[in-house]
């Protein structure tokens, strides 16, 4: 989404040859002079990574709850992307996330739970059957895609989870290493990246724990090698590359909330009726499309999860 209004541009690290990286992290450092840090390094550009062929992911069926929407190309859907770690230009994750180590990967699962557990990525990948399910994610900045994800419902993970009855939310943490995502040595974000839900919401059938889309693994950039697809939210709330989960009594304080109280909040439902404070929400523009299209409530989600929030002012809780 597009950062707070003060942050500043910052170029990749990766282009700028590493002695000159570490002293203009010093001046930054010393001066806390980070609007400067922009003019200071080159414009240089960086070719996309090869692909390189991924997994097929068997998959035992395709999930009634799937939109028949056409689905967004494949290129587009790996090329046009919101992954802060790698940089904040939409192909900012394409050019820099192949970096990201994906094996091992293990996922901590922790507090309000009666036996908190480590689970590695093959284990994870066994819980539940993987179904593919199609569905509509709409950015928060006003763009929307259609994509065949595969994965299983977080609700099997809850399920495995054993929590207690504290635990009232879910928070989700991605990864910060500054060694394989370079933006994290940026204060874009209050690092690690957390998202939240309220467990109700958690539970819901439609929130999805996704490993691949269009019959593969994830690609680095759309948040390998798990991350949560909730796709009645804007898309912030879809964490990416995901290592802790952890059940809690309060409501999470998520990173966006942290940068931005006025501008994201802790629900973020889509809703065309609530203007985000710098731009109107009542429109989108599919990828790969010219003309706008209205958004729509919870983002069309509204017969399966409005009743979530029945009797709650959802201009309040944006
Ligand atoms: N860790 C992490 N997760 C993230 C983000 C991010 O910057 N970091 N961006 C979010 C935003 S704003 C969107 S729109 C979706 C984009 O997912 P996609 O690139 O797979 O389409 O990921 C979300 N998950
Ligand atoms: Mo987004």
């Amino acid at each position: 989404m597009p950062p707070p209004l003060a942050f500043p541009r910052i170029t990749p690290s990766e282009i700028t040859p590493p002695a000159v990286f570490a002293a203009r992290r010093a001046f930054i450092r010393s001066t806390g002079a980070l609007i400067l840090a922009g003019g200071l390094g080159s414009a240089g550009t960086v070719a996309f990574a090869t692909p390189t062929p991924r997994e097929r992911l068997a998959v035992s069926r395709r999930s009634p709850l799937s939109t028949s929407e056409a689905t967004t190309p494949y290129r587009d859907v790996t090329r046009y992307n919101n992954f802060y770690e790698f940089g904040p230009d939409k192909d900012s994750p394409a050019k820099h996330a192949h970096r990201l180590r994906t094996r091992p990967w293990s996922l901590r699962i922790e507090g309000e739970v009666r036996r908190p557990q480590t689970i590695s990525i093959e284990d994870l990948l066994a819980w539940a059957p993987l179904e593919e399910r199609i569905y509509r994610l709409r950015c928060v900045e006003g763009w929307s895609m259609v994509i065949p994800w595969i994965g299983f419902p977080l609700a099997e993970l809850i399920r495995r989870a054993d929590i207690t009855g504290n635990a009232k939310y879910v928070e989700f943490h991605s990864l910060a290493d500054p060694e394989q995502m370079p933006h994290v040595r940026t204060p874009l974000l209050d690092w690690p990246y957390v998202e939240g839900l309220r467990l109700d919401e958690a539970m819901h059938p439609l929130t999805l724990l996704a490993v691949g889309l269009y019959g593969e693994v994830l690609p680095n950039q759309n948040g390998a090698p798990v991350r949560l697809v909730v796709p009645w939210k804007y898309g912030f709330k879809s964490a990416k590359s995901i290592v802790r989960v952890r059940f809690v009594e309060r409501q999470p304080k998520t990173a966006w909330v942290k940068a931005a109280p006025e501008e994201y909040g802790f629900y973020s439902n889509v809703n065309p009726a609530v203007d985000h404070p710098r731009w109107s929400q009542a429109q989108e523009r599919r990828i790969g499309e010219f003309r706008k299209r209205p958004t729509l409530p919870f983002n069309g989600y509204a017969e399966q999860v409005a009743q979530l929030y029945a009797g709650m002012d959802l201009r309040r809780n944006f």
